[in-house]
């Protein structure tokens, strides 16, 4: 594990990708919450998934083009849809018109070209599983607001919870299994938990990582309170997102000084593809500035691509990460 921290923090630059049923609606990532879209509807986005543009050998070609060492990929977002072989849930991409494990094909690609790869999983933020908290329980984003209620949530008390917990445990164990080559677990988002830390054994889920693959780092974000190996911000190393929680004060202190890896997003804010950023996603000029402000802070960068529908990259991106990678690549800095 040290090894592969001291690989990760000389890595310096990792391309994050946000995937999933989402794309479709071009909107961000968030769409099924803000537009409060019903569960069973939203579900319907997987009979139209085929990520047919979906190819992990052109996207590593691309990290590589880029100067990038390592991709952060969403294995499931809060959507609840997995990109990964599960026995869990059928909500799944190998039980879709795409019929594919696309973390499988990533890994594949990542370890062939020397390429590290890790794991997104949202942790405490599930709109779909029928046993997590509910908006009464504590967070107004545990789930959408809808008027109506849906027949797939079935969370009455807190006991109810551990069905949930048991499930993100057996997903883990199926991740760390069935991809025993990953760089590492990147856990999210730390809002859920931390406004009910009682209902998360972050230490237990921690502990099996650390048991079944030893050398995996972990992150949450800026810090569940665990032992987390690194700490992973959201724009800005100084974020003190959820401040006014005494958790969230706890962990800004005690993650302080380990290595940083700051993310960030090639559109305007939304980090799943959003067609109202065409045209505006960042320039060259502009990401090679977040990559010398983010390395004068001592950080990481991971900046994020947010796939076409059918997972396809988009133009601008592309040219943008390509042009900035051979400016990296002339100055020796990658
Ligand atoms: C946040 C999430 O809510 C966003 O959708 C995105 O994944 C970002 C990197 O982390 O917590």
């Amino acid at each position: 594990r040290q090894a592969n921290l001291k690989w990760f923090t000389d890595a310096k630059y990792g391309m994050f990708i946000h995937y999933g049923l989402y794309a479709q609606l071009e909107k961000g990532e968030w769409v099924q919450l803000r537009d409060t879209i019903p569960v069973a509807e939203y579900a319907k986005l997987k009979e139209t998934f085929t990520a047919a543009d979906f190819n992990a050998d052109f996207i590593t070609d691309l990290a590589l083009k880029a100067g990038m060492k390592y991709i952060t990929i969403t294995s499931k977002h809060h959507d609840g849809f997995c990109l990964f072989k599960t026995g869990q849930t059928d909500f799944n991409s190998i039980n879709s018109p795409c019929g594919r494990d696309l973390i499988g094909e990533l890994v594949e690609a990542c370890n062939n070209k020397g390429l590290g790869i890790f794991l997104y999983y949202s942790y405490a933020a599930d709109w779909k599983h029928p046993y997590f908290y509910s908006r009464e329980a504590g967070w107004q984003n545990a789930r959408p607001a809808y008027k109506e209620p849906q027949a797939e949530y079935k969370f009455q008390k807190d006991e109810d919870f551990k069905i949930y917990v048991d499930y993100v445990h057996a997903q883990v164990k199926e991740l760390l299994t069935q991809y025993p080559t990953i760089a590492g677990i990147w856990f999210d988002p730390i809002m859920g938990l931390y406004h009910r830390p009682d209902l998360f054994p972050v230490e237990e889920t921690y502990a099996l990582i650390r048991e079944l693959s030893p050398h995996a780092l972990i992150s949450f974000k800026q810090g569940a309170n665990g032992d987390e190996d690194f700490s992973a911000p959201e724009r800005n190393a100084g974020a003190k997102v959820g401040s006014e929680f005494e958790v969230a004060q706890t962990v800004f202190e005690k993650n302080k000084n380990k290595p940083k890896e700051i993310c960030n997003t090639l559109q305007n804010h939304a980090w799943g593809y959003n067609k109202q950023d065409d045209g505006k996603h960042k320039t060259a000029e502009q990401l090679l500035q977040i990559v010398k402000d983010t390395w004068a802070q001592d950080a990481n960068l991971l900046m994020n691509v947010g796939p076409l529908p059918d997972g396809g990259f988009p133009e601008e991106d592309i040219k943008t990460l390509t042009e900035a990678g051979e400016i990296l690549k002339s100055q020796g800095l990658v």
